[in-house]
Order: structure tokens, then C-alpha cells, then sequence
């Protein structure tokens, strides 16, 4: 593995002042460790028609995604009171199989709960979660807000400070396409396009849409998962109670998402992966220059292709 890696192109993220290495691979970047995770998920994983992949690019709402996932598909064995997203990181409960098939071995999936995570592109899934027909999930967020938490999260990892870390370099390299998992407009479209060629296989959701309508979107995602809420458990508000659960303001409220670590993700503290959560937020750090070349770039790369990521 190691022979191999040193064989594809390699780029250092200089604004961060520490020693991180993207690699190249199948057109995508992305580091060393989900590199050889996605390699050997690649090579060994064996998806099964009943699997539910929930795929996401970094910093668009995957962790979100898990834990509403995970809440709709035990609903029936847990509540609000008693789900193990209290007391469990949303990445444990939904492990990604680029990580976990490094920690559990070959065979890392329980046949018996279908969610697994990913942030392989498309183009990159392992061969049998296309032949096996499983359902795959996608999330997907506005391009600026995904940059404005990409430079935090890495930031934070590595602990620079915000003085030590140029938005603006961070800003550049990703529209040059050298982010995790970028170019960004490549892995969407990799799904939008799937979609579009097999919607029965592949739903599309939008961060913003989930949060501007989250009944709609949950009710939309269990049914598509084929774990549809009966009338019942809607009028007892199981729907409300799982969106309640899984909000950004209780999740990040909890000890174990403040202070903990998950199995599945130890290189960093939970509490990373929940920053803001604010649709906007990037009007902060953009300057009018920065506004206007990321609109000019998303428009070029995403001209007739029917997606619209504001
Ligand atoms: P990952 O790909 O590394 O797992 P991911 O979960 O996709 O990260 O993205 C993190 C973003 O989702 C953070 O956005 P921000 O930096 O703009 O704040 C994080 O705050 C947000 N997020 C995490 N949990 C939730 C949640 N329960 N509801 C809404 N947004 C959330």
C-alpha cells in the first residue's frame, strides 16, 4: 500500500502549516488513511442488496444524515429517552466503511443493520454496491458554507489558530479543485448524475432543504429506505421526536459529542464535527473578489447539468 501511495500525485495543504498530504487517486483527493481505507473497501467490501449506503462529500451534513438515519431505522427499538445517538457518536453508529473496514477487518458491516457511510465519489464505489442495486443516499450542501467548515474542521484538527490559517489559501486551493474528497462540483455531480440515471436507487438530499423542512425530508428518507412511518407513530409524533434527536442543538449538547471521541473517527474530538451548523455563515470570510469567483466557478462546472447549489 505504502509502495503504491508514494505513486500517485500528492499535494501539500501549505496554508495549514502542518505536514497534511492529499493524495490523487481515481480522480479525487483526499489523506492517507481514508485513502487506504477507500482502497481496501474497494477491493473487499461486498455490499448486500438490503444495504443502505449514506454518501456525502466531507462538511455537507453527513454526520446529520447519520444520525437521522440511525434514528429512523431503530425507531422501533428505541426512543428519545433510550437511542444510543445519547450516549454514541453519530460516527459510531454509522460508521464510514473506509475507516471501519481498517479497524474491524475484511468484513466490517453487521448483516443485520443495513446503514453504512462513505465519502467515495461515486465513480469510486466499490463494484458491488453498484451490481448489488442497494439504496444509496446522498447530502449535499451550498458550496460556500461547505469551504467555510472544511477550513474550520481542518484548522481546529491540527490546531491553528485562526491568525495562523489564511482563508484565503484554504479558499484557493479548494477551487483549484484540492480539497477532501474535491474537486467538490465532481463528487456531487458523480450522484446527481446517478440519480438522475436511477432515481429508485438514489436520493438526493439537500443540507438546506433538510433544514427549512425537516418533516417533509425525514418522512422522505424513511420511506425511501423503506422504513416508512405508519399513521400512528406520525400522530404520536415519533417524526418530531426524531428530528428533536437528532437537531444540532441537542446533539451538540451532549457529553459525548463534547467531549468524547468516536471508535470510527479518533484522529479528532466529536465536538469537531459539530461547529455551527448556520446557513450563511460563509458571509463572514468571503470578500466580494472571492464571492464572485466561486459563482463564476460552480456556474462553468455546473452549466447544463440542472443542479443548483445555492
Ligand atoms: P464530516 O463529513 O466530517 O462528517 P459533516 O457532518 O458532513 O462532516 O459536516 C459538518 C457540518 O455539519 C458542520 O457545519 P458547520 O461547520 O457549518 O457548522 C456541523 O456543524 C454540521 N452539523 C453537524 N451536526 C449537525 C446537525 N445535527 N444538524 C445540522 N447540522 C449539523
Amino acid at each position: 500500500m505504502e509502495e503504491m501511495l508514494e505513486t500517485f500525485p500528492q499535494h501539500n495543504c501549505t496554508w495549514l502549516k502542518v505536514n497534511l498530504t492529499l493524495y490523487k487517486y481515481q480522480n479525487f483527493w483526499t489523506t492517507k488513511q481514508f485513502l487506504e481505507g477507500g482502497i481496501l473497501t474497494q477491493k473487499n467490501f461486498k455490499a448486500e442488496p438490503t444495504d443502505i449506503f449514506l454518501c456525502s462529500c466531507p462538511k455537507t451534513g453527513t454526520t446529520w444524515l447519520k444520525a437521522l438515519a440511525f434514528a429512523i431505522v431503530t425507531c422501533h427499538n428505541f426512543n428519545k429517552s433510550t437511542s444510543p445517538l445519547l450516549t454514541s457518536s453519530p460516527h459510531d453508529c454509522v460508521p464510514f466503511i473506509e475507516k471501519s473496514i481498517q479497524i474491524v477487518g475484511k468484513n466490517p458491516k453487521d448483516s443485520n443493520f443495513p446503514l453504512i457511510a462513505t465519502h467515495l465519489p461515486y465513480p469510486s464505489l466499490p463494484e458491488s454496491v453498484i451490481s448489488s442495486n442497494c439504496k444509496i443516499v446522498y447530502i449535499y450542501r451550498n458550496t460556500k458554507d461547505a469551504i467555510v467548515s472544511q477550513y474550520h474542521f481542518l484548522r481546529k484538527a491540527f490546531m491553528i489558530s485562526l491568525e495562523d490559517a489564511p482563508f484565503d489559501m484554504a479558499f484557493d486551493e479548494f477551487c483549484q479543485g484540492i480539497s477532501a474528497y474535491g474537486p467538490y462540483w465532481d463528487h456531487i455531480l458523480g450522484y446527481w448524475k446517478a440519480n438522475l440515471e436511477s432515481p429508485d436507487r438514489i436520493l438526493l438530499l439537500k443540507y438546506e432543504d433538510v433544514k427549512t423542512d425537516p418533516i417533509t425530508n425525514v418522512k422522505k428518507l424513511a420511506e425511501f429506505m423503506g422504513y416508512p412511518f405508519s399513521i400512528k407513530e406520525e400522530t404520536s409524533g415519533v417524526v418530531d421526536d426524531i428530528i428533536k434527536l437528532c437537531s444540532f442543538k441537542n446533539l451538540s449538547n451532549l457529553d459525548v459529542n463534547k467531549t468524547g471521541r468516536s471508535k470510527f473517527c479518533s484522529e479528532v474530538e466529536n465536538r469537531l464535527f459539530m461547529r455551527k451548523a448556520k446557513d450563511g455563515d460563509w458571509e463572514k470570510y468571503f470578500t466580494d473578489e472571492m464571492k464572485e469567483k466561486i459563482d463564476k466557478l460552480m456556474d462553468e462546472k455546473l452549466s447544463g447539468t440542472g443542479l443548483v447549489l445555492k
